[in-house]
């Protein structure tokens, strides 16, 4: 059926829904949205944060041109495949693996997703799944890091341009993080983050096109760095802002994430956000198709060869229960 009244629980709890490390408690959720919409907050810009992003861009801009028009050929490939590389650091590191658990990896596996991760340059992955992990279980709420009701630029880039919110650091400190602080690498990678970001999101990038084909350093640089480092930023903040605005809900219609197909592509498959947010334990993060799921086919392949093992996903059954009952079709 596709109408939804007021009389439905927000999501179809089961089981599985139980069992979920991050499953909200509604009435917390409700009390949090209660409170946010009561209070108004005022922002306390960071301008120093404001100052390197828009450096950032004017960089970007100029990559982006050197990839039509001067770069070397083998340059545009290698911008391309670091965007993917910084992707999939993202997607199958920070997200799927460390934020969710919702599959287990062995060292060597671990380590070079690491690397990816720290390419992406998008806070160190304690930092990162903290955040996240408060975006899931206080979807909407002033204790979600980028919070939609506070507007789609404040959900996309805004948020970290500005102070916390209180509530973040509130609720967030009751999180349990002792899985990550308790993995070596990512207290290696915290520990020493800002160097290894100079190395891996900007330093190598460069290097490669520099060492083998013998690109212009400047040219690198802005392609490979610059203007990948700012489109990877983009393509990610887009889940947040447009994948909590434009597209439908077949899993759940009363939340504010939906399906988006354009973002899955940029987003290399994590774009089914109104399901992601629905069985957050899934490691397929959505039901769309392999050829938009590429992080799927990347961590399946990793499971082919035994360096991932355990991936977490939801029963056919369950899902189509749920779409009946809560969804809503287009
Ligand atoms: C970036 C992140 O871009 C993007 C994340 C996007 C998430 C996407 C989700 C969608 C999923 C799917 C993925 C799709 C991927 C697609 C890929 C395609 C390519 N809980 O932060 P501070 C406490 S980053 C608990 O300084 P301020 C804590 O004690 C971009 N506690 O707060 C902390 O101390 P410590 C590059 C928390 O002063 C203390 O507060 N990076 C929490 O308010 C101070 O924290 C940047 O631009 C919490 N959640 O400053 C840096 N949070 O850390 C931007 C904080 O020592 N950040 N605490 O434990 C900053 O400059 C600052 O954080 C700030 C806030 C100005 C934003
Ligand atoms: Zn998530
Ligand atoms: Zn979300």
């Amino acid at each position: 059926s596709s109408t939804i009244t007021e009389t439905i629980p927000k999501v179809f709890i089961d089981d599985l829904a139980k069992n979920q490390f991050l499953a909200q408690d509604f009435d917390e959720v409700d009390r949090l949205r209660e409170e946010s919409r009561k209070e108004t907050f005022k922002p306390q810009y960071v301008w120093r944060n404001v100052a390197l992003f828009i450096a950032l861009h004017f960089g970007a801009v100029i990559g982006f041109y050197q990839l039509f028009f001067v770069a070397k050929w083998q340059t545009v490939i290698w911008s391309l495949l670091c965007w993917m590389f910084s992707a999939i650091g993202i997607t199958a590191g920070a997200h799927r693996l460390w934020s969710h658990k919702s599959y287990k990896a062995k060292k060597p596996y671990e380590a070079l997703i690491l690397f990816f991760q720290t390419m992406a340059f998008q806070n160190d992955v304690i930092e990162w799944s903290r955040d996240h992990r408060c975006h899931h279980k206080w979807t909407d709420t002033d204790a979600d890091p980028h919070n939609i009701n506070r507007g789609f630029f404040f959900s996309h880039v805004g948020w970290l341009l500005q102070k916390k919110h209180p509530k973040i650091k509130e609720m967030g400190s009751k999180l349990d993080l002792s899985d990550l602080e308790a993995n070596p690498l990512l207290a290696f990678q915290r520990k020493f983050y800002l160097p290894l970001v100079i190395i891996c999101c900007f330093l190598f990038p460069t290097a490669f096109a520099v060492g083998l084909w013998g690109e212009n350093v400047l040219v690198a640089f802005y392609t490979a760095a610059l203007w990948r480092y700012c489109w990877s930023l983009h393509a990610t903040w887009f889940i947040n802002s447009a994948a909590h605005s434009f597209g439908y809900k077949p899993y759940d219609a009363n939340i504010s994430p939906v399906e988006s197909v354009w973002t899955t592509i940029t987003a290399f498959g994590e774009g089914g956000h109104n399901y992601h947010h629905t069985f957050p334990q899934d490691y397929r993060t959505s039901e769309m198709p392999m050829l938009l799921n590429f992080t799927k086919g990347f961590i399946d392949f990793f499971a082919a060869i035994g360096w991932v093992y355990d991936r977490k996903s939801v029963a056919e059954e369950i899902i189509k229960r749920q779409k009946a009952r809560f969804g809503k079709s287009r």
